[in-house]
């Protein structure tokens, strides 16, 4: 039977060409956190986002994510503040003077992109198990993101899979072991961090649909 559950598509498909995006990962249930990651990364570039635009970063669990989102993007914010070109400035790479032979060639200056991010994925695996673990750290966890996205105005793009056996956190990573694979979230997830990345720019413009 079909099913009338999920997202429908955007009126317009988003490009993430200008878009900068911090992917921050746990690094529990890693079979399954591996190909969330994967498949989020697969979406970001197929909507255009830059390879040197992706940051992944990982935490140990879940319960790290919240703080981690927080402090990158803050990261990138004072980054984004200071202009590498000026703290270069005062180096000289070899300029008109002749360079003794003995000198070895500098290094290309690589730019690094500075700007701030467009948006965060908070991907976390949590699998129930015996103790009430599991339930303190998924509802501190997802108020905590909801809070780090309301408090910096960068969306945080909820990647965190809150499954109650392990087969149910396979199929919602593509990896079913059964006939049913399942769908990859992680996909989802890039997606949603593209079109969220597009709208807060340009909500934050005062531009607004007709
Ligand atoms: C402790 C714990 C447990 C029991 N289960 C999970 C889990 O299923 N998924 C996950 O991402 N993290 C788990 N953790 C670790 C906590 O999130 C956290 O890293 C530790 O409690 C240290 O703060």
């Amino acid at each position: 039977m079909s099913t009338i559950k999920g997202i429908s598509q955007p009126a317009v498909q988003h490009d993430g060409s200008e878009l900068r995006v911090a992917i921050i990962h746990a690094r529990w249930n890693k079979t399954v956190i591996d190909a969330l990651v994967a498949g989020a990364i697969v979406k970001l570039k197929e909507r255009g986002v830059k390879e040197n635009n992706i940051v992944v970063e990982s935490v140990p669990g879940s319960f790290e994510l919240p703080l981690a989102c927080s402090k990158v993007i803050a990261g990138a914010h004072i980054q984004a503040h200071s202009n590498v070109n000026d703290l270069l400035g005062g180096l000289n790479f070899g300029g008109n003077s002749p360079r003794p032979a003995s000198t070895p060639v500098p290094p290309a200056v690589v730019p690094m992109p500075n700007e701030p991010f467009d948006a965060v994925i908070a991907i976390g695996v949590l699998i129930k198990g015996a103790t009430m673990h599991f339930e303190y750290i998924c509802d501190s966890v997802s108020h905590a993101l909801m809070k780090v996205q309301l408090d910096t105005g960068v969306p945080v793009i909820f990647g965190v899979l809150t499954a109650l056996t392990d087969d149910q956190a396979l199929e919602r990573a593509g990896l079913g072991r059964g006939e049913n694979k399942g769908h990859n979230h992680g996909e989802d997830w890039g997606l949603a961090a593209v079109e969220m990345g597009c709208h807060a720019r340009r909500w934050s413009q005062g531009r607004f649909n007709q």
